[in-house]
């Protein structure tokens, strides 16, 4: 069976890869398809954003398993921003390194010493049917000062999940995908493809 999945972002759709291998399905991503374009994320939840990622590529793929995913990282000392705009924090066209950037210096001047943090994911899923599904996965920990590994993406080099004394880019793929939000809210969806 195929999986459609709503992404333009290579590095969840590797991790998307490890995190279903156990379910056989052939997973498809969104680049696949000739011009098709990611909605704008208008939504004002990740639940919203996902709901529509997954609304847009199903009327593409409406006889198909169609999965979305919304995801960022919520800092306490910045009452939970950047959440859904945590691609985007920097500017439109932000890469990786900026936004982390921005996030450092956010902490910085407004909160050096609430570091605390999470990363969220929202997951929904649609079946050929047009039933929705909905599914959250949440890492808890805290922002570091400065950048310090090499291994995932986004925000994982000034991730330091919870009980942990290393970054998420420290860490490494394998660990990340044990422990991640994805990984948790993957883990709760896989029931439908049982
Ligand atoms: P799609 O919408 O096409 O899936 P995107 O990267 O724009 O790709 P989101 O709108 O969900 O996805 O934004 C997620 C951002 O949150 C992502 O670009 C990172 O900056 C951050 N993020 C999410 N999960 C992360 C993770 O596991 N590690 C590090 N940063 C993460």
């Amino acid at each position: 069976m195929e999986l459609w999945i709503a992404t333009g972002n290579d590095h969840k759709m590797a991790e998307f890869r490890m995190l279903l291998q156990s379910t056989g399905l052939t997973l498809k991503s969104q680049k696949e398809l000739l011009a098709y374009f990611s909605p704008p994320e208008t939504g004002k939840t990740f639940l919203d954003n996902a709901k529509i990622k997954a609304k847009s590529l199903f009327a593409v793929k409406p006889d198909q398993w169609v999965m979305a995913e919304d995801s960022g990282i919520c800092a306490d000392g910045l009452s939970g921003q950047p959440g859904i705009y945590s691609a985007r924090y920097a500017g439109d066209n932000a890469t990786d390194v900026e936004n982390t950037a921005k996030l450092l210096q956010m902490l910085r001047i407004r909160s050096p010493t609430k570091r605390e943090a999470s990363f969220i994911s929202c997951i929904v899923i649609r079946n050929p049917k047009g039933e929705e599904f909905s599914f959250e996965g949440k890492l808890s920990g805290k922002i570091t000062e400065a950048a310090r590994g090499t291994t995932g993406f986004g925000y994982d080099p000034v991730f330091i999940p919870e009980g942990e004394t290393k970054t998420l880019a420290e860490l490494g793929d394998a660990f990340k995908n044990r422990i991640s939000h994805r990984a948790k809210a993957v883990q709760a969806a896989l029931h439908l493809f049982r």
